[in-house]
């Protein structure tokens, strides 16, 4: 019966504070599956290359100011707007890496003031929902150790803890947690892993939605 099933590809995503170095390992895999024939690529949100992108750019570099529950809404937007593509993708067999998703979504706007949670994550509902997350995360030594935030909103110590603190709140038990505390050649060796086994077991399953 599944003789003429295509196998699909796999929606990862890689989530975690700032300079975790996930970026680095989800460009690194992407580049690794390709050069094996295993069709992959890189997305990353915010994209900032659409149009509410370039908003949330200039929200980002404090050229504007939303409320916060806008700014929320908007990042959610930038996700609803790649969806079909990205759904299109994976269902034709192309494997998603995925810098920063809905997570972050709830886990920087609920490390402000009066947001919460449950009310963050309502307008991911009907997203596809991702085969693995991968979480990066450092202690405190570690983290201090790495090259110092840039001037955009949100790169302050403070937040990214608050905001660290988050992910924990929200991570399920089927989420990976990684040590980021590692150099780039030892970190891709973990990642290569996780994400081979991701790939071989999503082939054949359904995408799923945020529920
Ligand atoms: P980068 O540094 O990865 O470009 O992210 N953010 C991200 C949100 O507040 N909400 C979201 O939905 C997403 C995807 C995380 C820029 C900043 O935007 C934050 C850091």
């Amino acid at each position: 019966i599944m003789a003429n099933k295509i196998p699909r590809g796999a929606f990862i995503v890689f989530e975690g504070c700032d300079r975790s170095g996930k970026t680095t390992q989800a460009k690194k895999i992407v580049e690794y599956l390709n050069e094996h024939n295993v069709p992959s690529q890189f997305v990353n949100f915010p994209d900032r290359t659409t149009s509410t992108g370039q908003v949330i750019n200039d929200y980002l570099r404090k050229k504007i100011e939303l409320s916060d529950q806008a700014a929320h809404l908007i990042f959610s937007a930038n996700r609803w707007e790649r969806e079909p593509t990205l759904t299109k993708l994976i269902n034709q067999g192309t494997n998603i890496i995925c810098d920063r998703y809905s997570f972050s979504g709830v886990a920087f706007s609920a490390a402000k003031e009066g947001m919460d949670i449950s009310w963050c994550f309502a307008p991911e509902k009907g997203l596809p929902k991702p085969d693995a997350v991968l979480l990066f995360s450092l202690n405190e030594e570690a983290l201090s150790k790495r090259e110092g935030f840039g001037d955009e909103r949100y790169e302050v110590s403070d937040f990214q803890k608050k905001v660290a603190e988050n992910f924990n709140k929200i991570k399920d038990n089927t989420w990976i947690d990684i040590d980021a505390d590692k150099d780039i050649e030892s970190l891709g060796v973990v990642v290569k892993d996780i994400v081979m086994d991701t790939i071989q077991r999503s082939q054949y399953k359904p995408l799923e939605k945020f529920v």
